[in-house]
């Protein structure tokens, strides 16, 4: 731009020629938007412009890798490949740009170095490396996830004499390598699809392997005729099917767990995706695949069994077989002739594990044992992925920030989209969103329609600027991580974790939850009247702040699961009826933990004998012992249900669990529970010996109903003068009869324990003028103090949680030592869901640990 002149102003710029900026431009163009894409190479097509190695193809079959958006395109483009050459889909990508007449809008050979949000004009402001100045409204980071290669980490690695290529920046006119000798370093798709190629022409080949990946077989060639034909029979259904599906092809989730399957199944299963070649056949194998470590090693096994049949040098055979990583938690790799690769005499593999590199030299390279003189060395050494192109540029948003600094621990996103702090600026696939765990194009096609929709509504409704919240970004952030955690991703030192590139905060960056979920909850941001956004404009701002998904993904498919099962509701049925229902439920669900030994036998009560169970850890004790109340109400449930919890608080604390029973309302109503609970503790403490327990050593515990009569009982001990207790686990507790309070307006429907139920239970009970007893609601109490240490856990999503925060904080405030454990994104039964909800069970681990504490001497051995 000349001096004086005014920078040029468009209402978009994207960044990124390929997949994501042509598609962009074009629906922006659609839509009337000024829009101008900024390219950094000379020519379109993105990845597949600047990844030109030999060997480099798709591995996502092409029939799925390909724009949907253009019926017409899909008609007359004919992929000659079931996963097409880097020359193939650049060249439907020039026809893309062509057919749309997308390059008028195209800047080429053009880098942004920087670009400021002016809070005043509420524009963009970029400087190109050319010295131009462009303006804009929106921003939009099209640039890719894999398009920054990684910085070279290798002493004297500039030192070499020879010729250097990088597989991310393949000279166009393409290497001869024949009669030379070469070094490839890495061994990633990248290195696994161009060795083969290489080891055709080189007169040797050395490859530098530092991690071995797992790689299957791509059995290339033509399009898979069944994909055709579905494409063919109903084209929109197969690509809706694919939009809706978790990695964005179409195909039904596994439904087999390898754990529970038996080796035959298991062998044959794994067979047909060795055969199939695709990356999504082998990893949706089982079920459990990604989630179970020792599901994981049984696939990882046949892996390295198929590794062992291919290759013939034994050692070489093994130092191929990964073992550091369970399988698919690093990317793995499609290949072509792989493994038979280093059957030829002139490939040699040397592992970086057992010598690593001391240094490139002038000659070629150094391992700490040998010297390897070679004539090229090609670098396979990947991106910094995800991160690294958005914050390469400098991007300063409000008050001065740049995306660099408020990342520099990692990204925080609001659905991988938008990020606060910088108002209009979209990342294509950016971090917290499915983007590489998914197709693509896919992925690509659904940020685009999102946010080009955005766009059209600000315009629309006379908005200029849409950001998101700092609480919807925090929500999204953990929500991504808990998705991430219960996967076996996080555990391997992968570039989706940035543990590539040294110095990288170790954050997991993509969306593990899949395509379709994502999709729905983009859709659902939109209906919740941009749920999370401030959208602002000149007649001032608009926002509907929230989280998006609060509930622990585990616990949110359990509540759909139900939802679909469409269960009578508990307070519509007879009491009989209920307590059927409620065991059959019960019948149904997993065990829980193996014990020592379950005792059942009974204790006098007030009114009779009352049943009970005992559960005793390992170990030759005596132990301590909890005198445990079960939840229903004070209506449902016995002794013997809450067993897997029992199990599990037995086998974590090493305490004896007394589960005692009480009787129930409505045949015994309001006190008859609590008078029970506390005759059995009184009953537990003077026979405590006999139980196997250590006198002096006794805690109550109990769930819903259960924890507020073992808060009642604590109340009567006190006041009786004995017994002694140590502590009180009170677990989403029941401690007053008010259905006021907020949490029962928010999670009083669809969560389980609902605000019907819950008052049915509370008629059953007690007659109104009781509840305000604090032997009904132990909150209510006059006197708090000199009561034992509590325990309380409370659920995000439990109607019971303001009831259980207050028991919490007048505790505290009566001088009471208090735990309180705030289980987020939990809902009331959670807790009792043991080998249902991995993520429940870090809750109760650490109600385990607290319960320790509260013992004064340690547990036996
Ligand atoms: O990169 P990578 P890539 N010393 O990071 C090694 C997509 N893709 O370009 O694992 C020695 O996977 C490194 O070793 P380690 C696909 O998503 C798709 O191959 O860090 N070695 C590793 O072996 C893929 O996952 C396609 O120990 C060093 C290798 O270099 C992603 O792009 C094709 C090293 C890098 O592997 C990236 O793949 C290609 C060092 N200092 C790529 N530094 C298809 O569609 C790194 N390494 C088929």
């Amino acid at each position: 731009m000349a001096a004086g002149d005014d920078p040029v102003d468009v209402d978009v710029v994207a960044v990124g020629a390929g997949f994501a900026g042509l598609y962009l431009l074009h629906r922006l163009r659609e839509r009337g938007f000024s829009t101008k894409v900024l390219e950094a190479g000379d020519d379109v097509g993105g990845t597949w412009y600047w990844n030109r190695y030999p060997g480099a193809r798709c591995d996502i079959p092409t029939t799925d890798y390909a724009y949907t958006f253009d019926p017409e395109l899909e008609r007359e483009w004919q992929w000659t490949e079931k996963y097409a050459t880097q020359p193939e889909i650049l060249s439907y990508l020039q026809h893309v740009a062509d057919r749309h007449d997308l390059r008028r809008d195209i800047e080429l050979s053009t880098r942004v170095d920087a670009a400021a949000w002016d809070e005043a004009a509420a524009r963009w402001r970029l400087r190109t490396d050319g010295g131009e100045e462009i303006t804009c409204r929106f921003y939009v980071m099209a640039s890719g996830c894999l398009s920054l290669p990684k910085s070279l980490d290798i002493a004297g690695a500039d030192d070499f004499g020879g010729e250097v290529y990088f597989t991310s920046r393949w000279p166009h006119e393409g290497v001869d390598f024949s009669g030379k000798r070469v070094a490839v370093i890495g061994t990633g798709s990248s290195g696994i699809q161009s060795i083969p190629i290489i080891a055709g022409q080189a007169e040797q080949l050395t490859v530098f392997q530092r991690t071995p990946n797992f790689s299957i077989p791509a059995h290339n060639g033509p399009q898979s005729a069944e994909k055709v034909t579905a494409l063919a029979t109903d084209r929109e259904v197969y690509r809706e099917e694919a939009r809706w599906s978790r990695g964005g092809i179409p195909g039904d989730p596994p439904e087999l767990s390898a754990v529970a399957s038996t080796e035959e199944v298991r062998r044959q299963r794994f067979e047909e995706a060795w055969a199939a070649g695709e990356l999504f056949a082998i990893l949706g194998t089982f079920n459990d695949l990604l989630t179970d470590r020792e599901a994981n090693d049984l696939v990882a096994q046949m892996i390295r069994e198929k590794i062992h049949s291919i290759v013939e040098d034994p050692d070489t055979a093994d130092a191929l077989c990964p073992k550091d990583h369970p399988f698919g938690t690093k990317r793995p790799c499609l290949d072509s002739g792989y493994y038979q690769t280093y059957n030829l005499p002139h490939v040699r593999l040397v592992d970086l594990r057992e010598q690593p590199i001391a240094a490139v030299t002038g000659a070629g390279i150094d391992t700490v044992k040998e010297s390897f003189d070679v004539d090229a060395i090609v670098f396979a050494t990947g991106f910094d992925a995800m991160t690294g192109a958005l914050v390469s540029v400098d991007i300063t948003g409000r008050d001065g920030l740049t995306l660099k600094e408020k990342w520099a621990d990692g990204p925080s996103t609001y659905l991988g989209l938008t990020t606060a702090g910088f108002p209009n600026l979209f990342t294509i696939t950016g971090p917290g969103s499915p983007s590489v765990l998914s197709n693509m194009v896919v992925s690509i096609e659904q940020h685009v329609d999102w946010v080009v929709d955005r766009i059209d509504h600000l315009r629309a409704n006379g908005f200029e600027t849409i950001e998101p919240t700092e609480v919807a970004e925090a929500g999204w952030g953990r929500h991504v991580n808990d998705c991430a955690d219960l996967t076996l991703y996080p555990t391997a030192n992968s570039w989706y974790m940035g543990a590539n590139v040294p110095g990288k905060p170790r954050v997991f960056l993509p969306y593990v939850g899949g395509v379709g979920a994502y999709r729905a909850i983009c859709d659902e941001v939109v209906a919740g009247d941009h749920l999370g956004f401030t959208l602002g404009g000149p007649g001032g701002t608009r926002c509907n702040d929230g989280v998006v998904r609060r509930a622990q993904p585990d616990v949110a498919m359990v509540l759909e699961l139900l939802a679909g099962m469409e269960l009578p509701a508990v307070e519509t049925m007879s009491v009989e009826e209920a307590r059927a229902f409620v065991e059959a439920s019960s019948a149904e669900r997993p065990p829980g933990p193996e014990v020592a030994e379950v005792v059942d036998g009974v204790l006098p009560g007030p009114a009779g004998d009352l049943r009970y169970r005992l559960y005793r850890p390992p170990g030759a004790g005596p132990h301590p012992i909890v005198a445990y109340f079960h939840g229903g109400g004070w209506v449902l449930g016995s002794h013997e249900s809450d067993d897997p919890l029992c199990r599990d608080l037995c086998v974590r604390s090493g305490a004896v669990i007394v589960s005692v029973d009480y009787r129930h309302a409505p045949e015994a109503r309001f006190p008859a529970a609590a008078d029970d609970a506390f005759a059995a503790v009184q009953w537990i403490a003077a026979n405590a010996i006999e139980l196997g327990g250590v006198p002096g050593q006794l805690a109550v515990a109990g769930w819903s109903a259960g924890g507020n009569v073992a808060a009642v009982a604590c109340q009567l001990a006190r006041d009786a003068g004995g017994p002694d207790l140590v502590g009180q686990v009170l677990l989403m507790p029941v401690t007053d009869a008010d259905p006021t309070r907020p949490s029962f307006v928010e999670n009083g429907e669809g969560h389980i324990l609902t605000a019907g139920l819950m008052a049915w239970f509370w008629d059953n009970y007690a007659d109104p003028a009781d509840r305000s007893d604090p032997r009904a609601s132990p909150l209510r109490a006059e006197d708090l103090s000199d009561l034992p240490p509590a325990v309380i856990v409370t659920g995000e999503l439990d109607p019971l949680r303001d009831e259980g925060v207050a028991y919490a904080e007048a505790l505290a405030a009566a001088g009471v030592q208090v735990r309180h454990v705030s289980a987020r994104g939990h809902i009331h039964t959670s807790l009792t869901m043991v080998d249902v909800l991995p993520s429940a069970a870090v809750v109760r681990a650490e109600v385990a640990e607290a319960l320790l504490e509260l013992f004064p001497t340690p547990v036996p051995a």
